[in-house]
């Protein structure tokens, strides 16, 4: 049985909870765990589909630096329809520089971030410097924030395919587990099951793209991947009926999710 479309107003229950909790509730709540790459030209196109996507997603990813129409003034409205819808906002920022450069990069600039993106995501390439920045800044805003790392990406040939720097990630995400809240990732890293597992390069028709992606089904992702969250972008951004693609998504998705996490 899948949600009523109609938004719920979240008020500001929210604010009293971690990320960690509000991820979980959302998850049971919503019943999904589809979160949709919206990688649009645009930040009103973003806004109009998460209208009508809003009830089906967990949570919404963006890249905010190739939206040829960003202002703060359109953000906070996504970060509002986010709050109605009840689903978490996460830019996939992929920060990677040292400490004091991703402090400035996440607070300031044109994006300010850290206003609006409850998640951000985080390459551990310079290591747990780089998490410490992150949540120090993040002490300044008085919302709940957090981060995913960067265990592993889906595209071909990449480097990230290495135990060890696997392990470094999650030895990383459990020294600071109040703001790492999971990882990207491939496979199943840890049994600790506080920390998601959070997969992209999910097509039900498609193995890849002509520039190294490579993709699984959403079964394949949670089973064979141990995926708790599964990340879509094209799959449902250019199928000619997005909401009813991002059903079957979520559909396929949970029922995967509650079958095999037995949640
Ligand atoms: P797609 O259209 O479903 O292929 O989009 C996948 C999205 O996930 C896209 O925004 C990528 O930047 C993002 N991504 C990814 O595909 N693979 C990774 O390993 C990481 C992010 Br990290």
């Amino acid at each position: 049985q899948l949600p009523s479309s109609k938004p719920e107003i979240v008020e500001t229950k929210h604010l009293s909870m971690s990320i960690r909790e509000r991820f979980q509730m959302i998850l049971k709540e919503k019943k999904t765990n589809l979160c949709l790459s919206a990688d649009l030209p645009s930040l009103d196109e973003i806004i109009e589909l998460s209208k009508q996507i809003g009830p089906n997603i967990c949570m919404l990813k963006i890249h905010c630096d190739i939206l040829n129409d960003f202002s703060m003034e359109k953000i906070l409205q996504l970060k509002e329809i986010s709050r109605k819808f009840n689903f978490l906002l996460l830019e996939d920022r992929k920060f990677a520089d040292i400490g004091n450069t991703v402090k400035s990069q996440y607070t300031k600039g044109l994006f300010q971030i850290s206003q609006w993106a409850d998640l951000v995501t985080v390459h551990i390439l310079p290591g747990e410097g780089i998490v410490e920045a992150l949540e120090q800044a993040a002490q300044s805003i008085n919302e709940p924030r957090g981060c995913l790392l960067i265990a592993q990406m889906s595209s071909k040939g990449a480097l990230t395919d290495n135990e060890d720097y696997v392990k470094g990630a999650v030895q990383c995400a459990k020294k600071y587990s109040n703001f790492v809240i999971g990882f990207i990732s491939q496979s199943r890293l840890t049994t600790d099951n506080q920390f998601l597992h959070c997969t992209p390069g999910i097509h039900l028709n498609n193995t890849g793209d002509q520039l190294g992606q490579q993709y699984v089904t959403p079964r394949q992702a949670i089973d064979g991947r141990g995926a708790d969250i599964l990340i879509v972008g094209r799959a449902i951004l250019d199928s000619i009926n997005r909401v009813k693609t991002a059903e079957e998504y979520q559909e396929e998705g949970y029922r995967v999710y509650e079958q095999l996490r037995h949640v």
